[in-house]
C-alpha cells in the first residue's frame, strides 16, 4: 500500500468521525435539561422560548445529569406552549419511573387527540407507544413486540427512550439505552406536541410517577450514534465537544441571545 493511499484512509476516516458527530444546535425546539433548584419554571434551554410550567406538586430533585423534574402521579405535570407540527423529529429523554405499574403514564402528550396529534406514553399493558393521530398504523410499528415492558422490573431504575421519526420518509426508530428497539415504516402526517404536558395528559387519569431528565427535541430525525452520545454525555457536554468549532460557538451565541432578550 501507498503512502498516498494510506493518507486518502486516514483522511476519509477522519470526515467520517466529524460528520457522525455532529449535531446542529439549530435543529433543537426544545431542551429541558430540568436543572433549576426552585421556582415553578422548567427553562427551555434552546433560543426558541418553550418553557415548561411546573403544576401541582411537580419538583425538583437529582437526576441523571444535574437536576430533574420529579413528579408525584397524581396532580403534577409541566406545561408546554404551541410546539409542531414538525415534520421531522426526534424526542428524547432520561426516564426513572417509580410507580403506576399497569397504568397510563404520559411522558409528553399533546392536549387533546385530533390529527397530527403527539401521545407518547407508556400504556395499561407498560408497552411504549408513541402515536400520531391519523397516522397509519395510529401507533408506532413494533410496539407490541418490544422487549422493553415497564413492569415493576424496571422501577427506580434509570432508563434513556429516544424516538426518531420522518413523515418525509415515513419511518420511525425507537431506541432503549440507545439500542434499536423497533422501527418501520410509519405516516405520513408531522407531529404537533403542544400545547400539551410532559408528564400528564389533559384528559386526565395518565400522570407520571417518578423522574424526568434531560427532554430534548429536536426537528430532525436523528441518527443513532448521535443519540447515543447525547443519552450518554447529556446536551451541553455533547455540543461543547463538537469537533466543529462553529457549533460550539452557536450554541454559546444562542444561549448568549437568550440572556439579551429577558
Ligand atoms: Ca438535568
Amino acid at each position: 500500500m501507498t503512502r498516498f493511499t494510506i493518507s486518502l484512509i486516514i483522511v476519509g476516516f477522519m470526515f467520517v468521525q466529524l460528520s457522525n458527530a455532529e449535531i446542529d444546535p439549530q435543529s433543537i425546539v426544545g431542551a429541558w435539561l430540568f436543572d433549576e433548584t426552585n421556582g415553578k419554571v422548567a427553562q427551555d434551554s434552546s433560543d426558541n422560548g418553550n418553557d415548561g410550567n411546573l403544576v401541582g406538586g411537580a419538583k425538583w430533585a437529582k437526576g441523571k445529569f444535574g437536576n430533574a423534574i420529579e413528579l408525584n402521579g397524581k396532580d403534577a405535570w409541566v406545561t408546554v406552549p404551541e410546539i409542531g407540527p414538525l415534520e421531522d423529529f426526534t424526542l428524547m429523554k432520561w426516564f426513572n419511573s417509580t410507580g403506576r405499574v399497569g397504568l397510563w403514564r404520559c411522558f409528553f402528550n399533546r392536549d387533546g387527540w385530533a390529527p397530527g396529534f403527539v401521545h407518547y406514553q407508556f400504556r395499561p399493558d407498560n408497552k411504549m407507544e408513541m402515536a400520531i393521530h391519523s397516522n397509519n398504523p395510529v401507533r408506532h410499528p413494533g410496539w407490541p413486540d418490544s422487549d422493553f415492558t415497564a413492569d415493576k422490573d424496571i422501577l427506580d431504575e434509570w432508563f434513556h427512550l429516544a424516538v426518531a421519526y420522518s413523515s418525509n420518509d415515513e419511518e420511525v426508530r425507537v431506541y432503549f439505552d440507545g439500542e434499536l428497539d423497533a422501527e418501520g415504516k410509519w405516516g405520513p402526517l408531522p407531529g404537533a406536541f403542544g400545547p400539551g404536558r410532559i408528564g400528564s395528559w389533559s384528559g386526565g387519569g395518565r400522570e407520571w410517577e417518578g423522574l424526568f431528565d434531560e427532554m430534548l427535541l429536536f426537528d430532525v430525525a436523528l441518527a443513532e450514534d448521535d443519540i447515543q452520545m447525547l443519552m450518554d454525555n447529556g446536551l451541553e457536554a455533547t455540543l461543547a465537544v463538537e469537533p466543529a468549532g462553529k457549533l460550539t460557538t452557536n450554541w454559546g451565541e444562542i444561549k448568549l441571545g437568550r440572556t439579551q432578550s429577558r
